[in-house]
């Protein structure tokens, strides 16, 4: 799954990023400090215990592994994951970030990065729309110092997002209509599918699926009225069509970033028109995360991504000095009142209420679930809920899904075969020729 954080320029991407992905990136106050867009992982919890609760239980039942001792920093989880981590069975999974430059109005015909930066997004599942709630800065990233007017500062969100939207529309217009009278006209003697043909052939290169290309067109037919033959459309129609491939291929959800800035709940507006499209907004507070995260991981608190407060650790208390303990207390006090900085929570409920997946388990050996050197459940993988065994093979690697033979179902021990539709927390071992 991936993930492209998107907006004007100097809202926070970069700052959101580095703190969901616990890099270092160029973060500053002025716009197009990012030019080259930053690619990460972000580890956030599976929704289903991990696998090794099962192998846990099996080992104890047979007398191979004593019962979790009190003193197990990993609370019972004997898996080895790769990358991310695994405490009493929460397993973190992967989901790739994107932090991309600015985006400034007239990107599609080529401003500030243009087009480079629309195929900067290209094969993102959704978007994170970062926004500055504070109205901070002006639409082109300008800081303009903080916005007292709480109407003022709804007014921008709306046209922050509301830009962002159009861009991303009359971007996917622009590649649409481009060859359209040929492309329709090839396709006419098959109608609505041969119309789903082109189009995907169109937008496969940004990520569209067939899936979404049709959705889009159902929308599309549900909501124009589009009865000329598709060569004749004009130009109003074809944006029509656009608006709907984005909203297919680019869901947008909303960061109400510099939250702790606003005047008030400057997001609420657009939090309910998104709501009614399933869209999600949420204040967050970027700059406040990173450096939770900084000080956690120096040992000063205590202070795990998604929780609402934190603790000092003794060693915290020690070495900070007292204005760094004053802040650190303030943002205690921010955090209560938003429910944490959320950042964590955003990216999560993005992955889980809109991104429909399941986490699954390649394996080598599907008797002990190890990989080849012995490591237990070393992988795991985030897949769309619909994936196959075959699928699954491929976003291992390609010479698995080439030469894919057939796979085992490691709890069940059963031969699956190249169609069968994968479940939340199988663990597979894949069979293929090499
Ligand atoms: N007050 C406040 N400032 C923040 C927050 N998040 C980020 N900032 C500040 O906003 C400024 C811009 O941050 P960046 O992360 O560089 O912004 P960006 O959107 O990546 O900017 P470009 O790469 O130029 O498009 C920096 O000064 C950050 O410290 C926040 O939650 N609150
Ligand atoms: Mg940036």
């Amino acid at each position: 799954m991936r993930i492209g954080l998107v907006g004007k320029p100097n809202v926070g991407k970069s700052t959101f990023f580095s703190a969901a992905t616990q890099s270092k990136v160029a973060i500053a106050n002025y716009p197009f400090c990012t030019i080259e867009p930053n690619v990460g992982v972000a580890f956030l919890p599976a929704p289903l215990p991990c696998p090794c609760s099962d192998l846990r239980i099996t080992k104890e039942a047979e007398g191979r592994l004593e019962p979790v001792l009190e003193i197990d920093e990993r609370k019972g989880s004997i898996c080895q994951p790769r990358t991310g981590s695994c405490i009493a069975h929460k397993r973190l999974v992967p989901v790739f970030m994107v932090d991309v430059a600015g985006l400034v109005p007239g990107a599609h015909s080529g401003r500030g990065r243009g087009n480079e930066f629309l195929s900067d997004l290209a094969r993102c599942d959704a978007l994170i729309q970062v926004v500055d709630a504070a109205g901070t800065t002006d639409i082109e990233g300008n800081p303009i110092g903080v916005n007292e007017d709480l109407q003022a500062c709804q007014d921008s969100i709306m046209e922050e997002h509301e830009f962002l939207v159009e861009e991303l529309s009359a971007w996917i217009h622009g590649i649409i209509a481009d060859g359209w009278l040929r492309g329709a006209r090839r396709t006419q003697a098959e109608g609505d599918k041969g119309m789903v043909t082109f189009l995907h052939e169109k937008l496969s290169g940004l990520g569209a699926t067939s899936q979404q290309v049709k959705f889009a067109l159902e929308a599309f037919r549900e909501n124009e009225d589009a009865s000329d033959q598709p060569w004749d459309w004009g130009i109003g129609l074809k944006r029509a069509l656009a608006k709907q491939l984005r909203r297919a291929m680019f869901p947008i959800h909303v960061a109400a970033n510099k939250a702790e800035l606003a005047p008030g709940e400057s997001w609420k507006v657009l939090q309910s028109r998104l709501a009614e499209e399933g869209a999600i907004l949420m204040p967050t507070m970027a700059d406040a995360e990173l450096g939770l995260r900084r000080a956690a991981t120096m040992g000063f608190i205590e202070y795990g991504p998604g929780e609402i407060d934190f603790e000092f650790t003794e060693q915290g208390q020690q070495r900070l000095k007292s204005v760094q303990i004053e802040a650190l207390e303030k943002m205690k006090v921010t955090m209560d009142g938003f429910g944490g900085t959320g950042v964590s929570i955003l990216i999560s409920r993005v992955l889980h209420e809109s991104l429909a997946h399941i986490v699954t388990y390649p394996v080598q050996d599907e008797t002990h679930w190890t990989d080849g050197d012995g490591r237990i459940l070393p992988d795991a993988l985030v897949v769309p809920d619909d994936s196959t065994v075959k699928e699954l093979a491929y976003a291992v690697h390609s010479d698995l899904g080439d030469g894919f033979i057939k796979a085992i179902d490691g709890k069940s021990k059963r031969v699956i075969g190249a169609e069968h539709e994968l479940s939340d927390g199988d663990v597979i071992k894949i069979h293929a020729k090499t």
